[in-house]
């Protein structure tokens, strides 16, 4: 073993977490108002900026000090070598023995990555491929159902992982999409989920994507077959209509014969690829019908330059090594419990659901890769909407609630929709939102108004509320391919300064065996024996009693 790939010591005994201690109690307190004086240059200067993303971090409570000592702590938990070793295919998914390489979904031909001594850049591109041959063939309207007709409707059926990359990516580059397809996205084991989706489609019009990398999650599988009885009603019984009108994206070639899909008619993937790092995988297959070949291979371009930034830069000029730290920063050391998504772009309205699965799925973990409790916070609570529609709601609390939450404003130059004065209002929401987040409104200010003195505690805007502000020059499947990796990266190098593994989620397996036998006792017919505590029980009881 690589001496720098020892583990690093526990986080509270690293030295730069020490200094960060002190650290913090001089600079803790200080208002950005006086961090601004003090550096009228900040502005400029606490910027980076890589492959087209402009990052503004200078109105974060930190000096320049704060930034040398969390490069050093990232410096001290070993990023750089656990960097390196997840590009090299090493298996860093400790829990579950497992390489972690959904960069090299978006790694060029050239490249070559060995897991268990296999080049897997071969078997990305030739998935790729067939993905692609796929997709030219339902968008020219080549691909027939089952009665001759081409296919107008498209409905992904997966959840987690397997819904929330290809219904975001949808969504964000819907602008691309070829318009005479109808998209539509099944997750929820609830019945109105799959009712409404297909409630005016045509089942000799409609494919079904069902995606899943194990092939068994109850929800998807489910779905899955709802969506053939649906499909065979409407298409006179026969079976063989189900190769015209369904395929899988699976790892597991077994199930997916079973449920009757032609394996010619599976995309598959590998167990190197995390559920929610997946939407460059054939998970994207919708993705790509939507917005076709070359724009996906965009997409995937734009991932790549973001990874090779990540491995590449310092660490100082590191757009998600940054992000990361900040983030770090203001959970552990001002106990921050949340952090805002707030894009200030239509098309990214499911962005912070998306992040939402990446960064609490990933860190949402409360023991160290060792098996001991943390000794800190880990990943916060990520939530968000798109601007201006949240400033009149909750942004009220992010500006004179009594909590911190930091906030990562995101928006671009040009607006894939030009209208009239629209854009430049927009974004001049973007500004004021994050200058009035920082420097906030003082008493001696709103006196001045001439408001009067009862009144003036309620108008007083403390400020001193931190925020990054993302910039990029348009919405692009390229730039999309940038921010998810950006956020993709935050997180991983959070996870290492943490020394959790944050690509596992156990935490997601109890309630799943808990309600495979709760199924049961709701189905019984007859009044089943029951362990559980006393309310569980009088709950399931009383819903026997009246369904
Ligand atoms: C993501 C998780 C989880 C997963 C879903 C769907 O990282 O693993 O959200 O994606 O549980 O799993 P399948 O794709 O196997 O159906």
């Amino acid at each position: 073993m690589n001496p720098s790939d020892l583990p690093p010591l526990p986080l509270d005994q690293r030295p730069a977490w020490k200094a960060l201690q002190s650290h913090f109690q001089s600079i803790g307190t200080a208002h950005l108002r006086e961090l601004f004086a003090e550096d009228p240059e900040r502005g400029e200067r606490f910027t980076a900026q890589a492959a087209g993303i402009f990052l503004d971090y200078s109105k974060n409570r930190i000096t320049h000090e704060t930034i040398t000592l969390l490069v050093e702590l990232a410096e001290q938990s070993g990023l750089r070598s656990r960097i390196d070793a997840m590009f090299r295919g090493d298996k860093i998914n400790l829990t579950e023995n497992r390489a972690v390489l959904h960069v090299a979904l978006r790694a060029p031909k050239s490249e070559s990555i060995l897991v268990d001594g296999e080049d897997v850049i071969p078997g990305v591109h030739a998935v790729l491929d067939k993905m692609a041959s796929f997709a030219d063939r339902v968008r020219s309207g080549q691909w027939k159902g089952h009665t001759g007709k081409a296919i107008r409707n498209v409905v992904n059926i997966g959840i987690g992982g397997s819904d929330l990359g290809p219904v975001m990516a949808y969504e964000a580059l819907k602008f691309y999409s070829q318009r005479n397809l109808t998209f539509r996205f099944v997750s929820n084991v609830d019945g109105t989920d799959f009712s409404e989706a297909v409630h005016d489609l045509n089942p000799d019009e409609t494919l079904f994507l069902v995606a899943s990398k194990t092939f068994t999650t109850q929800e998807t599988m489910t779905n899955a077959h709802s969506a053939r009885e649906w499909s065979l009603a409407g298409l006179g019984g026969d079976e063989s209509a189900v190769a015209k009108h369904f395929v899988a994206i699976s790892t597991n070639a077994k199930e997916v014969a079973s449920f009757g899909i032609d394996t010619e008619n599976m995309f598959g993937f590998w167990d190197w690829v995390g559920g929610r790092y997946s939407m460059d995988s054939a998970i994207g297959l919708s993705t790509m019908i939507a917005i076709g070949p070359e724009n996906f291979r965009a997409m995937l371009a734009g991932f790549h330059a973001m990874d090779v930034h990540f491995r590449t830069a310092p660490f100082e000029k590191n757009l998600p090594v940054l992000l990361g730290l900040l983030t770090l920063w203001y959970t552990d050391f001002f106990d921050a419990q949340t952090i805002a998504i707030l894009p200030y772009e239509q098309y990214l309205k499911r962005f912070p659901a998306y992040l939402q699965q990446l960064t609490m799925e990933s860190n949402g973990k409360h023991v160290t890769l060792d098996g001991t409790t943390v000794a800190t916070q880990t990943g916060p609570v990520y939530w968000g909407e798109p601007g201006t529609n949240g400033q009149h709601s909750f942004y009220q609390l992010i500006h004179q609630g009594t909590r911190l939450i930091p906030c990562d404003f995101i928006g671009f130059a040009k607006s894939l929709n030009p209208l009239g004065r629209h854009h430049d209002m927009l974004m001049a929401n973007v500004f004021a939102q994050a200058e009035a987040l920082a420097f906030g409104k003082t008493a001696a200010q709103v006196r001045a108004e001439g408001t009067a003195d009862w009144l003036v505690p309620h108008r007083v805007f403390e400020g001193n509320r931190p925020s990054n502000v993302i910039l990029a020059d348009a919405l692009t499947p390229g730039v999309l391919g940038k921010l998810v990796a950006l956020y993709e990266h935050a997180v991983f190098t959070q996870g290492i300064i943490w020394n959790i593994d944050s690509f596992d989620q156990w935490g997601v397996e109890l309630g799943k065996v808990l309600a495979t036998k709760i199924l049961g006792e709701l189905e019984s017919p007859t009044e089943p024996a029951m362990s559980h505590d006393t309310s569980t029980a009088s709950l399931i009881r009383r819903y026997r009693a009246s369904k």
